[in-house]
C-alpha cells in the first residue's frame, strides 16, 4: 500500500511535534509547514529526533496563494491544522493577528480542499476555550459556546466553518475540542510549564520568585502525547464528527503548584490573601510565588472541565496519564534541563 502523506501546520509548536513523531510511526509521509518569521530553531522536532525525517515547507498559513502551491505539490491524504496563535492573553493584545492566523488561516485551508481535493481529510485543532462562561459542571459537544476571549472567539468562527463545510461541501472535516494539555514541550508561557521549569529553577537556585495571575482559575489537563492519538484517530472513522477530548478531571493552577511543590520537596507555607497571597519558602524564609495584577485577563475563562464519553465510545480514546504523573514528567525534564542549563 501506497503511503499516507499528511499535512502538519504548526509542526513546531507542541502537538505538532508529537503528531509528526506519531504518524512517522505509523509509516506516514509528512510535511511541515513553518512560517519565515518563525523561531527557526524546530528545538521541538529536534529533541524528539525527527527533525530530518519530516519535509519542511515555507508558509504562513495567512498565506493562501503558497498554500496552494504546497497543496498541490503534495496531494494531502490527510491535513492537520495545528498552526495558531495559541496564547490566550496575547489574543487580547493582538486580535487581529489572531483572527487572522486562527480564523481566516483554518478557512484558507479548508477553501484549498473545497476547490482542489475534496477527498483530503481534514483535522482542526479546536479548544475547550470556547464554552467559555458555560454555566455547565461539565462540558461535552453538546454545550453551548461563550467564548471569553479573542482567542476562543477566532477559534470558534474555525469550528463552526469546519462544521458547515462538512455538511455544505460533504468535504471529511472534523474538530477535536481538546481540553487543556501539556508537556516537557510546552512554551514557557503557558501555566503549567512556566510552574514546573519556575520552581524547578527556584530549587536549583537559578531563580529567585515567580510571579502568577490568577491560582484559582481551575482547569482539566491533560498530558499532550495521550491526546495526539485521538486526533489520528478522528480521521480514521467512517464519518466525520466533532470530539471533545479530556480527561475528566480538574483541578487549579494552586492544586497544580502544591503537586509541584511536593514532587521537588520544598517545604512551603501559603500566606495572605488576593493579590497578597504569597507562597514562601520556610526554611530560607522567603516568598518564592507572588501574584502579579500583569498575569490576570480582562475576562477569565474560570473553571474548564471535559466529558468525553464520546470518544471513549466510538473511538475507543481513553486518557492514560493522571495530573501527578504529567507534573513528575514535567518536573523531571525540567531538572534535566536546568542541570544542563539547557532552558
Ligand atoms: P503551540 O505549541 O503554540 O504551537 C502552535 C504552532 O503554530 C507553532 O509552531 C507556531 O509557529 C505555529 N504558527 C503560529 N502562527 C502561525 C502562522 N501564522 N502560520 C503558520 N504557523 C503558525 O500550540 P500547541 O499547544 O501545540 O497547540 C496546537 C493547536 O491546538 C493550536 O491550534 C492550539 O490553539 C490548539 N489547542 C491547544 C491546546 C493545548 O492545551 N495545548 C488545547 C486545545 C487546542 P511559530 O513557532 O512560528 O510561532
Ligand atoms: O496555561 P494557560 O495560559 O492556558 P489557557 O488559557 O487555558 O489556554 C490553553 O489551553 C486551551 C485549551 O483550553 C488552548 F486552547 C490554548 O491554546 C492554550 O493551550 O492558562 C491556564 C490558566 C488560566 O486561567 C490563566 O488565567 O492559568 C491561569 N494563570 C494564572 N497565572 C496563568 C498565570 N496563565 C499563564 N499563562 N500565566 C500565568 O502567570
Amino acid at each position: 500500500m501506497n503511503k499516507k502523506t499528511a499535512l502538519i501546520t504548526g509542526i513546531g509548536g507542541q502537538d505538532g511535534s508529537y503528531l509528526a513523531e506519531f504518524l512517522l510511526k505509523k509509516n506516514y509521509k509528512i510535511v511541515g509547514i513553518e512560517r519565515r518569521s518563525g523561531e527557526r530553531s524546530n528545538w521541538r522536532l529536534k529533541k524528539l529526533a525527527i527533525f530530518d525525517k519530516v519535509i519542511m515547507e515555507d508558509s504562513d498559513i495567512k498565506e493562501i496563494g503558497n498554500l496552494i502551491r504546497i497543496f498541490k505539490k503534495y496531494q494531502f491524504n490527510e491535513v492537520y491544522n495545528l498552526a495558531a496563535q495559541s496564547f490566550v492573553k496575547s489574543s487580547f493584545d493582538n486580535p487581529i493577528e489572531t483572527y487572522q492566523v486562527n480564523a481566516i488561516g483554518t478557512l484558507n485551508l479548508l477553501e484549498i480542499i473545497r476547490t482542489q481535493n475534496r477527498n483530503t481529510k481534514f483535522y482542526q485543532a479546536s479548544t475547550s476555550e470556547m464554552f467559555g462562561e458555560h454555566g455547565k459542571k461539565i462540558q461535552n459537544e453538546s454545550t453551548n459556546f461563550h467564548p471569553r476571549s479573542p482567542y476562543a472567539s477566532a477559534k470558534a468562527f474555525a469550528h463552526h466553518t469546519v462544521q458547515n463545510y462538512r455538511e455544505a461541501f460533504k468535504i471529511f472535516a472534523v474538530s477535536g475540542i481538546l481540553f487543556n494539555h501539556e508537556s516537557p514541550l510546552r512554551g514557557e508561557e503557558f501555566i503549567t510549564r512556566k510552574i514546573s521549569l519556575g520552581l524547578t529553577k527556584i530549587k536549583c537556585g537559578k531563580q529567585k520568585v515567580l510571579k502568577l495571575g490568577n491560582i484559582y482559575a481551575k482547569r482539566d489537563w491533560g498530558y499532550a502525547k495521550d491526546y495526539i492519538e485521538a486526533m489520528w484517530k478522528m480521521l480514521q472513522i467512517k464519518s466525520p464528527e466533532d470530539f471533545v477530548i479530556a480527561s475528566g478531571k480538574m483541578f487549579s493552577v494552586k492544586d497544580f503548584i502544591n503537586k509541584c511543590i511536593k514532587i521537588l520537596k520544598i517545604k512551603t507555607l501559603w500566606t495572605g490573601k488576593g493579590l497578597n497571597e504569597k507562597l514562601i519558602d520556610f526554611e530560607k524564609n522567603k516568598p518564592i510565588i507572588i501574584i502579579d495584577k500583569k498575569f490576570f485577563r480582562p475576562s477569565e475563562v474560570n473553571s474548564l472541565k471535559g466529558d468525553s464519553t464520546k470518544a471513549k465510545k466510538i473511538l475507543k480514546w481513553y486518557p492514560k496519564t493522571n495530573l501527578d504523573e504529567l507534573a513528575k514528567i514535567m518536573i523531571n525534564s525540567d531538572l534535566e534541563r536546568v542541570n544542563k542549563n539547557q532552558y
